[in-house]
């Protein structure tokens, strides 16, 4: 089923005033930081049903090759590995990697396609097998102190992780946000901390951000909150609200604009980084009460938080995409065919964002509403897959029974 046809009437929201009045080509827009102003607030289409009809039905398993059968474009790690340029890619079957863990929050896949997930609140790191099956314990990680949205965040493999068994971890601690590398033992069974990566980063009970990304570049790329305090934002000698850019022994790349981590500014909660095959940069983020944010990344530019809140307001670089928050309040994203697929928390949904080279070049679509709760992380498995994680455990959603759940999501070629 073509994903068009299960899009449903806008939903009875204030806020939900007109479809996307853009058209569908690849590049009607001028700059993407800086869309022209258009009459009607350009809220994504509201495709999915409210939370509560019966589940989605998977696109119909075909015999089509998935993209894990796609080789691999050379050369860039940081993006989704195993889609051939050109194919849009859908939802198919979902089941279910794992269940019974404890508030997951960053998900970092391993060469063998397996994964290493964080338990916010626990601070342990816990192995889930590539087939799926139960999650084993590695180890507590040194130092969490959770507390509110803050605890054990996210988590990135070393692109040489193989060799150097390094994993990279952004935690709350005590007194501060911070990135630390954690060596893991060869049989998963326990790590150890192997040195501060950077820290410094304010810490308050909600606006953490706490999302890592290696990139294309081989830099680290951290999304930071504003710690609940606005003037952070924009302020470049604060590493809060903020996408940070390091090098993986914590130094100061050449090219960033300051001279210190700060990569890009004027954001208020990022917690979803991901890297187009192009090696284009993107970034979500929660808005206060309206908007929130996908962003295209460019260093030095200024997001525009706390004098503009999506398209509202003055100041800073416009989003490419902005969402109401009842419908999004983005967690993790990650690329996959031609799009941005973007983790709900309030939404419970995930958003697939159509776009090439950092400009739109379709209308946003929802899968899984309301199916499986608040939905936190989302990654590109190494055979092409999305890996979805649940938050129903993190004192905001409904738990039930299993909760929090990792989901896999099927992605086939889209019809035609
Ligand atoms: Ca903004």
């Amino acid at each position: 089923m073509p994903a068009a046809a299960r899009r449903r009437p806008p939903l009875a929201l204030p806020a939900v005033v007109s479809l996307l009045a853009v058209g569908c080509s690849g590049s009607q827009t001028g700059s993407a930081g800086n869309p022209t102003p258009t009459p009607d607030a350009p809220v994504p289409s509201p495709a999915a049903s409210p939370t509560g009809r019966p589940p989605v039905p998977p696109d119909s398993p075909t015999a089509a090759p998935t993209a894990a059968a796609a080789a691999p474009p050379a050369g860039s790690p940081g993006s989704s590995p195993a889609v051939a340029p050109g194919v849009d890619l859908v939802p198919g079957r979902v089941t279910e990697i794992t269940r019974d863990l404890d508030v997951p929050w960053g998900l970092t896949f391993l060469p063998d396609g397996s994964a290493l997930v964080a338990e916010r609140d626990s601070g342990r790191i816990v192995h889930v097998p590539a087939a799926g099956g139960p999650a084993t314990p590695v180890g507590s990680v040194p130092g969490v102190a959770a507390d509110g949205e803050g605890g054990l965040l996210g988590l990135a493999a070393s692109p040489r992780f193989a060799t150097d068994r390094t994993v990279y971890a952004y935690l709350t601690a005590a007194s501060e946000n911070r990135v630390v590398a954690l060596r893991v033992a060869e049989d998963l069974h326990s790590l150890q901390q192997e040195r501060v990566v950077l820290g410094g980063i304010a810490k308050a009970s909600v606006h953490n951000g706490g999302r890592l990304r290696f990139g294309p570049d081989g830099n680290l790329y951290i999304g930071t909150g504003d710690a609940s305090d606005r003037a952070n934002s924009p302020n470049e000698t604060s590493l809060n609200g903020k996408v940070l850019r390091i090098r993986p022994d914590g130094s100061v790349p050449a090219g960033n604009p300051g001279g210190t981590p700060v990569f890009t500014r004027g954001h208020r909660n990022v917690q979803g980084l991901t890297f187009g095959p192009d090696g284009t940069a993107y970034a979500a983020e929660f808005g206060q009460n309206t908007w929130d944010e996908l962003n295209v990344l460019r260093a030095g530019t200024d997001y525009g938080w706390p004098t503009a809140e999506g398209p509202d307001g003055n100041g800073g670089s416009r989003p490419l995409f902005w969402f109401a928050t009842d419908q999004a309040s983005p967690s993790g994203i990650a690329w996959a065919g031609n799009a941005v697929w973007m983790a709900g928390l309030r939404g419970e949904r995930l958003w697939r964002l159509p776009v090439a080279g950092g400009k739109r070049t379709g209308d946003p679509v929802a899968y899984l509403d309301g199916r499986y709760g608040r939905l936190r992380t989302v990654e590109r498995a190494p055979d092409g897959s999305l890996w979805v994680t649940t938050s129903n455990t993190d004192g905001r959603g409904d738990a039930r029974a299993g909760d929090d759940r990792i989901l896999r999501v099927e992605l086939v070629p889209a019809a035609s």
